[in-house]
Formats: C-alpha cells, structure tokens, sequence
C-alpha cells in the first residue's frame, strides 16, 4: 500500500515535505541510510497505514556515525555566529513549511492540528532564540591569583548528540535540542518514535535542504529509525558523548544506567504528575479553562498534562461542578476538523492502558465523575478515540501516583492551609510541572519558595502545559533533572575549557608553592 490519499491532504503535504515512495514500498526522503525491516506508520486518525520506512541495522548505524563524525571535524570550524546564521535559514525553511508539516503532526500523532501547526511554532521559536544565542555562547574570566597570569573559561562543541524523542512532540523536542546542539558546533543524530517516523524524515530533509544550499555536510543532522534497540546503539557508544532522551521514566532508566556506565552525558525528560492547586482564592474561571486544556489537549499526552487538581474543600464542589459542565461541551473526533477539541490517542495499546487506569481506579476506591470509555462507529474507526474521564481519588492510590498518557484527571481535596495542598502536590515521584491558582499573593509566593514546589517548571494563574521556549524545561525527581530548550540549557550541549595563561618569564605555582630547582 503506497502513502495515503485523504481528504485532508496529507498526500501533498508528504510531497511538499519531500516524503517519497520508492520502488520495495518503503517511503524515504534524505541522507537516509537505513536498510532494515520495514517500519509501518499507522495514524490514529483514522487507522490508515500512511506509509512505510526501513530501520536501521548495525550496519547502517556505522555509516551514520562515522558521517556524523566527519560532518562534525568541519561544521565545529565554522564560526558560531555563521551556524546561528544557518539555523535562521533553517527557521525560515520551517516557516514556509508550517503548514504541511503541521498537517503531518496532526495526522501521523492525532493531536489537533492548531496544535501540530503550535508544535511547528515551537520549532520557530526556538531557532530564533538559537540564532541570538549563537553570539552569545559566553565563559567568564577569572582573576589569577598569581601575578602576571590570566585566567578564563570556554565552551567547546562536544560532538554528536544523540536525541532520542517521544511521539508526542515528534518534531518540537527534537528541534529545542538540535537548534541548540547546532550553534554550539555540535552534529545530531535523531532517533524519533517508533510511532512517528514520517515526522522525523520530513525533518530531516528540511535541514538536509539549508545545509546543502550552505555546502555544508548534510550529516550534521543525522536519522536512524526503528525500536529501543536502535536507540542502545547510541547509548552504548563511546562516540556519542550526550544522549537527550524524551519519554518515560522506564526508558529514562535504563538510557541514565547505560549512558552512566560508560561516564557519558544524559539529559533526561521523563514523566510527570502535574497538578494544578486550586485555592479558595482562585478565579474559577480561569481554572476551568486552564485544567480543562491541561487535562485534555493533545488527548493528555503531554509530558506537562495536567494529571491531578488538589482542590479546597471550601470550594471543592462549585468546582467539581462547573469542571463536569465543561467536559460536556468537548467535541472528540477527527483532529484536522478544526471543530473538534480532542483526538485520539495515540494506537491501541494506549486506549487499553487508559481503560486499565480506569479499572483501577475504581478498584482502589476512587469515584468515576466521568467515566470515559471507547467511542465507535463513524469516524472513530481507528478505535483510538476516548472520552476523557474524571475520577475523585486519593493521593495515596497506586494509579495516581503513576503517569497514565491519556485523558484522565484525578481530582484530589485538601482543607486548612496551603501547605497541605503543597505536600500532595509534592508526594509523587514524579516532579516535572505544577501550578497554582490563586489571586492570594501570600499564597502564590508560598509555593513558589523553597517550602513550595519541588517541580522544574511551577506556575502561578497558568495550567502545567504549554511552556515557553524561552525558560529552562525539565523536571526534578524521576522526571530526571534534564533542561532543554530556553535559559542556559545550552551549557549542556557544549564542554567547558578552563585556561590559565602566564605572561611572564617566572613559573610561580598556585597555593604558594615552591620548587625550586
Ligand atoms: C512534552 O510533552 O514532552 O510545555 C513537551 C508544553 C510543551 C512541551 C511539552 N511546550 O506543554
């Protein structure tokens, strides 16, 4: 079966974005050296095979690296601020395709396509920043403490980075790593899901296209495609000095334990459990809208969902209420029909997870405000749409303590003070995104503090989704301590060199030591 027709014009967007059948049924695009076993990519859409890609072997995995590796010996010469000018070209490239790539997204991942196309804004964004960032890859300098001498430090591209990435964000995640990982000099090698390989060839020939209309290698960026063995490749290799890995904690595991084992570098952003507090003093206005997106946009598939709401129980039931009301207003369906507010999740496997999470939930004690299910019948044919559900839970429940990636939000009360709603916030593993809604400013500023918090992300009057680009983004905790994207994330993508230089003819040493011959 070759790529699919549809109305929504996927069809030409994979033409626009250079997607290409070729003649043993595998669809390719650039600097793709994978001969393995074929690949399909089903969407959830609407269940359709949309084309199939070859994985890559052992074999394969060798030449990628070794043209990563001479790609790098020439793009690491070149000035920082002319890759910035690279990665501008790039952003633009992106620009003139945000369109079809955003269709891509949509269809190949099931998230709605102002979400698709928000995800390709992402990638904008964060060229941009990366371009500014491009001139300013500063060290500091020192004051030596002996006469006569100089110090300083400096940032040095580090070499390949290895990026693994989730289906969720199959092509923003990847960009907030190699924009950066580019203007620092260093070349990628990309491993998308498994579940999103069309996004990730798409990708591919988009920086192919501006490194070779810069005479530059097209191996600075670099595709491998297949299962979790294919990402071991990397995270055994000596030669992959960083790996950034996406998904769950599980994954994140095993990545950190063999990335470790041979004293290489992980960045890592795993699960969360994010919560919303949501204090008498909160505009309740503002909390439906802002749990209802976190709950249920990209079908609560974001790393950032929001999975819990710890609400006062002074306001426990107006909430309760006027939350249920705006459930009953979504529109599940086909995520390109711009009128629908949730699509699917992802394959099968996560729709049986969802309706396990939703088993056990019940089992433990918890009461179903809404209790979801399958949805069938016309245009739901995939069987990956569901109806998001709301449980009344407990904190301690084994199920809400784990990350389920799907639309199920647990709703938790807490009564007295803020503190307490702050010790359920804080009493999982997990610590990636939190918030708060409060127009109390004793309160905001509390969980804020050091006592408040202990997520990597914590918002005041804002859900747990939807971060800017421009901050630091990751969690602590199980979620792994990795930042990407905005802030200093850059330091991580590069090595820092300290150099002391001496102007004169003595040799003092450092803490006075003398040896004189
Ligand atoms: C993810 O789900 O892996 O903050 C990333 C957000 C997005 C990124 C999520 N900007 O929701």
């Amino acid at each position: 079966m070759g790529l699919v027709a549809t109305d929504y014009g996927i069809k030409e967007a994979l033409a626009q974005l250079g997607v290409i059948e070729i003649n043993d049924g595998s669809s390719t695009g650039s600097n793709f050296f994978s001969n393995g076993e074929l690949l399909s990519s089903f969407s959830p859409v609407d269940g359709k095979l949309i084309a199939k890609v070859k994985t890559t072997t052992a074999e394969d995995y060798e030449n990628v690296l070794s043209t990563a590796s001479d790609a790098f010996l020439e793009w690491r010469k070149v000035p920082a601020p002319q890759r910035g000018e690279v990665v501008r070209q790039f952003g633009d490239k992106l620009r003139e395709l945000k369109d079809p790539l955003g269709k891509l997204v949509s269809y190949e991942m099931g998230k709605s396509l102002q979400e698709g196309l928000g995800e390709v804004q992402e990638m904008i964004d964060i060229c941009d920043f990366a371009v500014g960032l491009s001139r300013q890859l500063h060290g500091l300098t020192m004051h030596s403490e002996r006469p006569g001498h100089r110090m300083y430090e400096q940032y040095h591209a580090l070499g390949i980075v290895g990026i693994i990435s989730a289906f969720n964000f199959p092509v923003a995640v990847w960009a907030w790593n190699t924009a950066l990982a580019w203007i620092c000099g260093d070349v990628c090698v990309w491993k998308p899901s498994e579940k999103a390989p069309l996004c990730g060839i798409a990708c591919q020939n988009i920086a192919a296209q501006v490194f070779k209309a810069n005479g530059l290698p097209e191996g600075i960026s670099c595709l491998i495609n297949g299962d979790y063995k294919v990402g071991e490749m990397m995270t055994s290799d000596q030669r992959v000095p960083l790996v950034s890995a996406t998904g769950s904690i599980r994954m994140g595991k095993i990545v950190a334990q063999k990335v470790a084992g041979r004293l290489g570098k992980s960045l890592l952003e795993l699960g969360g459990n994010n919560a919303i507090i949501v204090s008498p003093d909160a505009d309740i206005k503002m909390t439906i809208i802002g749990a209802v997106f976190g709950a249920v946009g990209t079908a609560g598939q974001r790393c950032t969902s929001t999975r819990r709401l710890i609400i006062h129980d002074s306001i426990y039931d107006k909430v309760k209420d006027a939350l249920v009301e705006a459930y009953s207003q979504l529109r599940i369906g086909n995520p390109l029909d711009e009128n629908n507010h949730v699509g699917p999740l992802i394959d099968v496997d996560a729709v049986n997870m969802y309706k396990k999470a939703i088993e056990e939930v019940v089992k433990e004690g918890g009461n179903l405000l809404l209790e979801g299910g399958v949805l069938d019948g016309e245009g739901y044919e995939s069987g990956c749409y569901v109806k998001p559900a709301i449980a009344e839970a407990n904190n301690k429940f084994n199920i809400v303590q784990h990350e389920t990636f799907a639309p199920i939000l647990y709703l938790l009360k807490y009564s007295g003070e803020l503190q307490n709603a702050i010790a359920l916030q804080n009493g999982v593993v997990q610590g990636l995104s939190s918030a708060i809604m409060t127009n109390n400013l004793r309160e905001a500023e509390m969980f804020l503090s050091v006592a408040g918090s202990d997520c990597g992300i914590a918002n005041v009057n804002i859900g747990t989704s939807g971060a800017e680009i421009g901050g630091a983004f990751g969690g602590e905790k199980e979620t792994g301590g990795g930042r990407e994207s905005g802030s200093d994330a850059w330091k991580v993508y590069m090595r820092r060199q300290t150099n002391t230089i001496n102007y004169t003819a003595d040799l003092p040493l450092a803490q006075g030591i003398k040896f004189d011959l």
